[in-house]
C-alpha cells in the first residue's frame, strides 16, 4: 500500500480512501500496524480541526436517534459529519452502531456524513486505539464534526472522553426525583448533559430531571476548562428535533471559549501524551504475550514456586528476557 498516496487522497476527501484507511487501522496484522502508524504520521497536520464530540448514555436513552437528528441538522448547515463508535461489546447483537447504520437511515445516505461502526474486538484497549486513529483520519479528511458514540459500560466513557474535545452525557427523563444513579465520575467528565425525550407525556419528567441535574452540576467542583455557566444541562427531543440547535450553540460557544483560553489545545496536548503512554504500556504488555515470553514466564514461575529463586530476582530475570 502506498501510504503517501493514500494520505493525499484522504486529505482530498476521497471517501474510498477514507474507508480503506480505516480498514487498515482496524487490522491487527503487524505489517498493517506499521503502515497505519506511518499513515497517522503522514496525516498529522494542524490546518484543520474537527470538533470531536463524545456522546455517552445508557442503552435506549436515544443516542442513535439523537446522532441521526443532530447529524442531519449539522449537514443541513453545510457541515460534514463523521460518526464513530467505541463499543467493546459490539459482538453482541443489537445496541451496536452496526445495527444502527440501518436505523440512521437518513444520515447514512447523506453525502456529507460518514458512519463507521465500532471495530469488532472484545478488548476495549484495541477498540480505543482504532477509534482514536479513525477520529484523526476523519479530521484529516476535513470533517467538521466527529461524533463518537459509546454505550456507558465499564471504562468506555473514560476512553471516549480521552479522545473528545467535548463530552456529552445523554439521559432520559427519570420517573421519580432521584438522580439516575449516574456515577459521579461520569458527571464530572461531562461538558453538557442532555435530557433527551423531552416531548409528549415525558416533558414534565424531563423538566424535573433537567433541573435536578442542573443543580447537581452546580455542586461539582469548578473546572478550569469551563467558562461561567458550564457544564450545563439542557432538554432535547431527538425524535421531535427540539433543542438540537440550542445544544449545538452551547457546544460552539464552549469550544470557542476554550480555544481563546488555550484549553482546547491544552486538552489535545494532554490527550496526545495520554495515548502515547497508553501505547507504550500496551506494547510492553504485548511482549509478555509472545509464545517465547509465555514459556519463559512459565519456566521461571516453576522455579519460584519451588523456592529455587526469590520472586523479585526472578522478575528481574524475566524482564531482562523481554527487553527486546
Ligand atoms: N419520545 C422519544 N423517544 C425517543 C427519543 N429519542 C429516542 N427515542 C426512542 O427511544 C428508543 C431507543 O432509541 P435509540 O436511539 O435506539 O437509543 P440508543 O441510546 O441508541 O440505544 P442503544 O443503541 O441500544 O444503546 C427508540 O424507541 C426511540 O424511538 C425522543 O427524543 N423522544
Ligand atoms: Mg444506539
Amino acid at each position: 500500500m502506498n501510504i503517501p498516496d493514500l494520505a493525499e487522497k484522504i486529505v482530498k476527501q476521497d471517501r474510498r480512501a477514507l474507508a480503506r484507511a480505516i480498514t487498515l487501522i482496524e487490522s491487527t496484522k503487524p505489517e498493517h500496524r506499521a503502515q497505519a502508524a506511518a499513515l497517522m504520521e503522514a496525516l498529522r497536520r494542524d490546518d484543520h480541526q474537527a470538533v470531536r464530540i463524545g456522546l455517552s448514555g445508557t442503552p435506549g436513552v436515544g443516542k442513535s436517534t439523537f446522532i441521526e437528528s443532530f447529524g442531519m441538522m449539522l449537514t443541513g448547515q453545510g457541515l460534514r459529519v463523521a460518526v464513530l463508535a467505541v463499543d467493546p461489546s459490539s459482538a453482541r447483537s443489537g445496541g451496536s452502531i452496526l445495527g444502527d447504520k440501518t436505523r440512521m437511515e437518513r444520515l447514512s445516505r447523506d453525502p456529507n456524513a460518514f458512519i463507521r461502526p465500532s471495530p469488532s474486538q472484545t478488548h476495549l484497549g484495541g477498540v480505543a486505539r482504532r477509534t482514536r486513529e479513525a477520529v484523526a483520519v476523519c479530521e484529516a479528511a476535513a470533517f467538521d464534526a466527529v461524533l463518537i458514540e459509546t454505550v456507558g459500560v465499564g471504562q468506555s466513557e473514560t476512553v471516549v472522553a480521552e479522545m473528545s474535545d467535548l463530552f456529552i452525557l445523554l439521559l432520559a427523563p427519570a420517573g421519580g426525583d432521584e438522580l439516575q444513579g449516574v456515577k459521579r465520575g461520569i458527571m464530572e467528565m461531562a461538558d453538557l448533559i442532555l435530557i433527551n425525550k423531552a416531548d409528549g407525556d415525558l416533558k414534565p419528567a424531563a423538566t424535573r430531571t433537567c433541573s435536578d441535574y442542573a443543580g447537581a452540576l452546580r455542586l461539582l467542583r469548578k473546572r478550569p476548562q469551563d467558562p461561567e455557566g458550564f457544564p450545563k444541562a439542557l432538554m432535547v427531543s431527538a425524535v421531535e428535533e427540539h433543542g438540537l440547535d440550542k445544544a449545538w450553540e452551547e457546544m460552539t460557544a464552549l469550544t470557542a471559549w476554550r480555544r481563546e483560553n488555550g484549553h482546547f489545545a491544552g486538552r489535545r496536548a494532554e490527550q496526545a501524551r495520554y495515548w502515547f503512554e497508553q501505547e507504550v504500556r500496551r506494547g510492553l504488555l504485548a511482549r509478555l504475550e509472545t509464545p517465547e515470553a509465555k514459556a519463559a514466564m512459565q519456566e521461571i514461575a516453576v522455579k519460584v514456586a519451588d523456592g529455587e529463586i526469590v520472586p523479585s530476582l526472578a522478575a528481574q530475570e524475566m524482564l531482562q528476557q523481554i527487553k527486546g
